[in-house]
């Protein structure tokens, strides 16, 4: 970024208001709403000004967002990004209009030289501990394992799906034997999951279900439950986000672990912000938050409290 750049956001830093424009990809998941409203929450508490867009899951609504806030002359750009790809041009213009862009939750293809940072899990490895969890889980025993994966093409389906294979790649008796998009929506994991169970002998031959995140699970627990089964028993269910509504269902042995996603990724990104505004500081590339699995051992109706005033 241009050194002028970085004197005239001084400058925006030192007015009454600094302008920051939000492109949320939607309210797929209860995790997407909560990131949202801790990141008004963080805008408020610090005097920002923030611009929201929801795409309603749709790039081109994402790229429309971003080319108004160019156009407004916004001081910054929060993005979580539906998909990896395509982003390329409307990012060119951003650093054209030395407007600073920071990523959020999601990866782009696109080069590092086109966004200040980017606020995100490691989604790999998030991926990893679940498949590390079922093989523990299962001690050797055959388990035909589901997978619901997220939006497909997004960073979390394809890093998610990477680090689970990661995971249990050792173990020889555990397999992937159906796996296919939910679009991180509880509806959708329950039509999904019902068409995985209809197609595996009723679920009985299901050991497992790995989904992408918690709200498909919870859809497909009811998916299970309907098809009358018993979730967390005769099949078991790992999944990422750890939102409250999993630790219910942890802590009625319907699911049996999670992997923690943080819903504030907004105040890492407006701090390195407020100190690229305040002195050109450059932050990182990648601002890493921290990944945490839970299990029906680990007080869920605790977590269930705790996590319910994150945001949710
Ligand atoms: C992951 C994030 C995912 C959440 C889902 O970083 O992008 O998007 O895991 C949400 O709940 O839809």
């Amino acid at each position: 970024m241009a050194s002028v750049g970085a004197l005239s956001l001084c400058a925006a830093a030192a007015s009454a208001q600094t302008t920051v424009g939000f492109s949320q990809i939607g309210s797929e998941s209860g995790w997407r709403a909560a990131e949202t409203t801790v990141t008004m929450q963080e805008a408020e508490t610090r005097g920002i000004t923030l611009q929201f867009s929801d795409a309603q899951q749709r790039q081109e609504n994402q790229i429309a967002a971003l080319r108004s806030f160019i156009a407004q002359g916004v001081d910054a750009i929060l993005v979580s990004p539906v998909v990896a790809t395509g982003w390329d041009s409307v990012l060119e213009e951003a650093a054209e209009a030395e407007i600073p862009v920071v990523l959020l939750d999601r990866m782009v293809d696109s080069s590092p030289d086109l966004y200040l940072t980017a606020v995100g899990s490691d989604l790999v490895h998030e991926g990893r501990v679940a498949g590390e969890w079922l093989v523990e889980a299962v001690a050797g025993e055959p388990c035909r394992v589901v997978e619901l994966q997220g939006t497909t093409g997004s960073s979390p389906a394809i890093d998610r799906k990477a680090g689970f294979e990661e995971g249990i790649a050792g173990a020889d008796n555990i397999e992937i034997v159906r796996s296919q998009t939910g679009d991180f929506t509880r509806a959708q994991g329950k039509t999904v999951m019902e068409a995985f169970l209809q197609a595996e002998n009723g679920g009985a031959d299901i050991c497992a279900l790995y989904a992408h995140n918690d709200d498909m699970a919870v859809g497909a627990i009811q998916a299970i439950k309907e098809a009358g089964l018993v979730p967390g028993e005769d099949i078991l269910v790992v999944s990422i986000d750890a939102v409250p509504d999993i630790f219910q269902a942890l802590a009625a042995g319907e699911a049996n672990a999670t992997v923690e996603l943080t819903p504030n990724m907004a105040g890492p990104a407006f701090d390195a912000l407020a100190a690229y505004f305040a002195d050109g500081t450059m932050p990182e590339k990648f601002i890493q938050t921290e990944s945490r699995l839970f299990t029906q051992a680990d007080d869920p109706q605790g977590e269930y409290d705790r996590h319910k005033d994150l945001g949710y």
